[in-house]
């Protein structure tokens, strides 16, 4: 396995993958789902989004960003549910708390192409992520667009933590294995991405 991506399946068992699905529908209730759009030709995402945290991940015309505000509502985003917290506490060895948590959610034929996450201001915290729903296909490669990939399939209630070579690794979802799991209301997929986006103790 690549140096930096733990792979910890099975982390959360049922029980939890369901309140963890009530901590999402709270979410959601104060920062409905939105549609992002592709910078420059606003293609739309075939994946719909919403955050939590003190600052969420956004995409529009104008570009991908870091935003305190929900594009549609304009209010802030809710604060990160404490399990998740719990979570990044746990297994992200790093001396200070998220600010963002990105909600993703995938109904049947939705994907996300192969990219790095880099619009963060600090790359030295790891990205903690947790599959809930259907099974997805994941993708991942190197540091470049043209390194070698890997598939490797994240099941409902995994945990991936990304930190050093793997934080800046191209990754992507092929695609959602439809009717691997009940847990999504009208089925579907949810991943909830943990990120640092300034380093700690610095200004913002
Ligand atoms: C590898 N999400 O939101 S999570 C994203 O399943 C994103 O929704 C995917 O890629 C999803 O940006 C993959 C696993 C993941 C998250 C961040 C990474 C893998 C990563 C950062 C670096 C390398
Ligand atoms: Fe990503």
């Amino acid at each position: 396995m690549m140096d930096g991506l733990r792979l910890l399946a099975d982390y959360f068992d049922r029980a939890a993958q369901h309140r963890l699905m009530d901590d999402v529908a709270a979410v959601v209730s104060a920062a409905p789902f939105f549609r992002p759009s592709m910078p420059g030709s606003g293609r739309p995402f075939s994946v719909e989004m919403t955050n939590a945290g003190s600052v969420g991940w956004v995409s529009d015309r104008s570009g991908y960003r870091y935003a305190d505000r929900h594009p549609v509502s304009g209010r802030r985003w809710p604060g990160i549910p404490d399990a998740l917290l719990s979570l990044w506490r746990a297994v992200a060895d790093y001396p200070a708390d998220p600010e963002c948590c990105l909600v993703n959610l995938y109904r049947t034929g939705a994907r996300m192409g192969l990219h790095q996450d880099r619009d963060e201001r600090t790359f030295d915290a790891p990205v903690v992520s947790v599959s809930l729903g259907d099974s997805a296909v994941f993708r991942i490669g190197g540091a470049e667009r043209r390194d070698p990939t890997r598939s490797v399939r994240l099941h409902s209630g995994a945990v991936v933590v990304l930190g050093g070579p793997a934080r800046l690794a191209f990754h992507g979802i092929d695609r959602i294995l439809p009717g691997t799991s009940r847990l999504v209301d009208g089925g579907g997929r949810i991943n909830l991405t943990l990120r640092r986006v300034t380093p700690p103790g610095g200004a913002r």
